[in-house]
């Protein structure tokens, strides 16, 4: 009889022993779920790096267009004879971008001091000329077709 009793307490003692180890079995797992835990939180910061990579781009992009070279486009009309508008101003270290429509009459775009000039056309056309403009003062522009500029076809960009 105490034999049985023996036994019967070993098994129970044996079947406790067994729950503690399978209770160990699963605390030692709970560190192993911390440990994927840290791993997403890791994954978060990479996440946020990436983020804030985009947002100093941007703030980038924006802190660039203040100083950076601003583009002034003008459309500038040609006719017999004269351009519209006739005068033309912008800042010093602007990108000066005209765009001379010819709607009238054989005619070009020409400005000496800073090299540009469009061919002569026909009208209807179109010319795209660029340029910085980096000199500061006032400049002709004028056609230089026949006596066109003799007779008015000019204007001035003016550079502040
Ligand atoms: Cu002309």
């Amino acid at each position: 009889m105490n034999k049985t009793y023996v036994v019967i307490i070993l098994l129970v003692v044996m079947v406790v022993l067994g729950l503690l180890f399978m209770g160990k079995d699963s605390t030692v797992k709970a560190p192993e779920v911390d440990t994927v835990e840290e791993i997403d939180l890791d994954n978060q910061v990479e996440t946020n790096f990436g983020a804030d990579l985009v947002l100093p781009a941007s703030t980038a992009d924006d802190g660039t267009t203040l100083p950076a070279p601003e583009v002034k486009e003008f459309v500038v009309s040609g006719s017999n004879f004269s351009f519209d508008p006739s005068t033309i101003t912008v800042n010093q270290g602007d990108k000066v971008r005209i765009v001379f429509k010819n709607s009238q009459g054989f005619h070009d775009f020409v400005i000496d001091e800073y090299g540009r000039a469009t061919k002569q056309n026909q009208a209807p056309s179109e010319e795209i000329i660029e340029f910085v403009a980096d000199k500061a003062g006032s400049f002709e522009y004028y056609c230089s077709v026949g006596s066109h500029r003799a007779i008015g076809m000019k204007g001035a960009l003016i550079v502040e």
